[in-house]
């Protein structure tokens, strides 16, 4: 038997994964979140309806994308690190794998959602394909994406997507698109000659929405043909570099972070950091109501809950109103775990990097209580 892996084509998630899969040369198999295997073998272990999960041979279930790629990273063997390891790279791939994950969300689920004429033909079909039961009639499927889509619109409204918001939205995307478009004339992936952890980070919004999508694939197309080439890239089993004279698998040398990438960095202190100030006050807030609350638990009355609470915050100058994920935090911890293990000469050039990149405090918001996953779910670690 090979690794399997359950979840959907048009899956942000799943496609972080299958990306790592593919670009490691790691044999799997697709395997739809719809079967009955899933539903009835899968689901119940991992204790809540999610996707991507994947098996190994020897029958163990990973669920999370890091997770997923963590559990390869320490039995790689001879293969490239995922993660960079020199401390800069290392820090912008971790920013990136949180970015890339949580902070396009916004674009990824206005392109899929708010253009129906053009995209729900194509949705209908391809979410009843790998969501309904393995060959059920015509009424279930709809009856499936009816329900499946009605959730994710919103999950939509509750990333902070709305009449108001979608003009910045919208800038804001095409902004993000030529700032990235512009840094791949240099090099095929983000840090240069290979995908690391960031790469994986940006490809779930940008291949299962931004790219399959039909309406925002066009933007994708037309706009940056580099960004869209990279996301056939992250997808393809071989280096797929033809375009770029000499590319050799090999990072940026000396740590180098060339300005294309710095316009990127600032890009996200712009659009996300609010966003993470916003999550980390709110969850400290929330702790401090639960002093008495165990540890190695999620405080929330459900398994299949995620969220924590409402924050409002200034995003771009607009009011919005964004569920906090302790998942986000978790992702910002490696963000944290990286700067935390340097010292001397390697923290300084880090604390440049961020410095001059208005990315400072990503080091410095931190919650009382940490987020672990354990069984499959976000849970609080002790008070330290
Ligand atoms: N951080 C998680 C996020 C997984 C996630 O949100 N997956 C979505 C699909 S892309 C999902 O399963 N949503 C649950 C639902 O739709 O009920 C991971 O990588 O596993």
């Amino acid at each position: 038997m090979t690794y399997r892996l359950y979840g959907t084509p048009g899956s942000l998630y799943t496609g972080k994964v299958r990306s790592y899969l593919i670009r490691n040369g790691i044999r799997f198999e697709n395997r739809a979140a719809g079967s009955a295997d899933f539903r009835e073998r899968i689901v119940p272990q991992i204790g809540r309806w999610i996707i991507p999960v994947l098996e190994t041979p020897e029958g163990e279930l990973i669920q999370d994308g890091s997770d997923i790629i963590d559990w390869f990273e320490a039995r790689r063997g001879d293969r490239q690190p995922a993660s960079p390891e020199m401390p800069r790279h290392a820090l912008i791939s971790q920013i990136f794998e949180l970015f890339g994950g949580e902070g396009l969300l916004r674009p990824a689920m206005h392109y899929r959602w708010n253009f129906d004429e053009i995209n729900r033909p194509f949705l209908e079909r391809d979410f009843s394909a790998f969501l309904a039961p393995t060959g059920a009639d015509d009424e279930t499927r709809k009856g499936v994406f009816a329900m499946s889509s009605s959730r994710m619109r919103k999950a939509m409204a509750s990333f902070g997507v709305s009449a108001e918001t979608i003009p910045a939205i919208e800038t804001a995307y095409l902004e993000f698109l030529d700032l990235f478009d512009r840094h791949l004339s240099r090099s095929p992936f983000l840090l240069g000659g290979r995908p690391t952890i960031g790469d994986w980070g940006l490809i779930a919004p940008l291949y299962a929405h931004l790219a399959r999508d039909p309406y925002p694939s066009a933007i994708m197309k037309t706009r940056a043909h580099r960004v869209w080439r990279w996301v056939e890239r992250m997808n393809a089993s071989d280096p797929d570099v033809g375009e770029y004279v000499e590319a050799r698998p090999e990072l940026f040398p000396d740590d180098e972070v060339p300005d294309t990438l710095l316009s990127l960095l600032r890009f996200v202190a712009t659009d996300y950091l609010p966003e993470v100030e916003a999550f980390v006050t709110f969850a400290n807030r929330w702790l401090a109501e639960r002093p008495d609350m165990p540890a190695w638990v999620s405080g929330l009355d459900r398994p299949q809950d995620r969220v924590i609470g409402q924050v409002n915050y200034l995003w771009r100058g607009l009011p919005v109103r964004v569920g906090v994920l302790p998942y986000r935090l978790y992702l910002l911890q490696k963000v944290q775990e990286v700067w935390d293990r340097t010292s001397g000469p390697d923290r300084e050039a880090l604390d440049g990097l961020l410095q001059d990149t208005g990315l400072s405090s990503f080091v410095r918001l931190r919650t009382a209580r940490k987020v672990v996953r354990r069984n499959h779910l976000e849970v609080w670690a002790p008070a330290t």
